[in-house]
């Protein structure tokens, strides 16, 4: 295990909630990664429907409204590290994973992983959220790393991520009955105009503390953006809601010990509803829709 980060990035992630890294994977995990994904896609030619079985007994493949055999347009794959030992390496061994060690560790669990492809011209945003909503712990000692797999540009839809707002409330998530997965438009309205864009080149990733208010807008371009997200936490941080992502390698420790301790913050929130739908990005757009409960996860 190596010990990526100076105590300035330190510093930085705490006050910002955020980091930035460079080169968190290597070239040869990167073109594997790619190289899988790729497969996937190319697979996903022949299916109309979402496909595939994961743990939740929901689909593990979904693609967008626009797929067709000519052009595919996969843009989830749940639980990549059961079906792909080039995820399952990156997984537990990338440079990112030794940062979020410095971060919260030393003992890390893994908690959960999935890709999140839009592909050239794709209309798929995701609306502003902080992920502890979806996943209560007993505390907030939670990381997603968000790794970059294409160049990642102010064009091709990059995560928009509003500094300092892991240290602000937690805002509701469930609006008039309904659990959208997304802050209210007045939240997302107040915030938005200090949302900053994390872009850069393939094999980065951004580091983002589970507390942060985040989005990510369309792809505008004619490059894809895909991205596999990998979250760890503490290994004290114990879950208090199903995982929105079971994996057969939930609670894995992938840096550290098992210690058996658990550690608790004080915070209240209304717990989320767990999802049941196979898209992520279909069902956020039901936020749109009144009634209509969004499993964006
Ligand atoms: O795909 C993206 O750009 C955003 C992903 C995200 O917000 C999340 O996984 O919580």
């Amino acid at each position: 295990m190596t010990s990526p980060l100076s105590a300035e990035q330190i510093g930085s992630y705490w006050a910002d909630g955020f980091l930035f890294v460079e080169n968190a994977i290597t070239d040869e995990q990167l073109t594997a990664l790619v190289g899988d994904f790729e497969a996937w896609a190319d697979e996903s030619r022949s299916h109309s429907e979402p496909y595939g079985d994961t743990l939740a007994n929901r689909p593990r493949f979904d693609m967008a409204p626009e797929h067709t055999a000519d052009d595919p347009r996969l843009r989830r794959v749940a639980s990549p590290i059961e079906v792909s030992d080039a995820y399952l390496n990156v997984m537990r061994n990338n440079r990112a994973l030794d940062a979020v060690a410095q971060l919260i560790g030393p003992n890390v669990e893994f908690n959960n992983a999935k890709i999140n492809a839009k592909q050239p011209g794709s209309s798929t945003e995701v609306k502003y959220h902080q992920d502890f909503m979806f996943q209560p712990h007993s505390n907030e000692d939670l990381v997603a790393c968000l790794f970059f797999l294409d160049d990642v540009t102010l064009e091709n839809g990059p995560l928009n991520v509003v500094p300092g707002t892991h240290q602000s409330e937690l805002f509701d998530h469930w609006h008039d009955g309904v659990y959208t997965g997304a802050v209210s438009p007045e939240v997302e309205a107040a915030h938005v105009e200090h949302a900053l864009p994390i872009y850069g080149p393939a094999g980065s990733a951004c580091l983002m503390h589970t507390r942060l208010l985040h989005g990510s807008a369309p792809n505008q371009s004619d490059k894809p953006r895909t991205l596999f997200i990998a979250e760890y936490r503490a290994e004290d941080a114990k879950p208090l809601q199903v995982n929105h992502l079971p994996s057969i390698y939930e609670g894995e420790v992938v840096r550290g010990e098992r210690t058996n301790r658990v550690r608790c913050s004080s915070y209240e929130m209304e717990f989320p509803e767990v999802p049941t739908g196979a898209s992520f990005f279909s069902q956020q757009a039901k936020a749109d829709a009144p009634g209509n409960s969004a499993d964006r996860r």
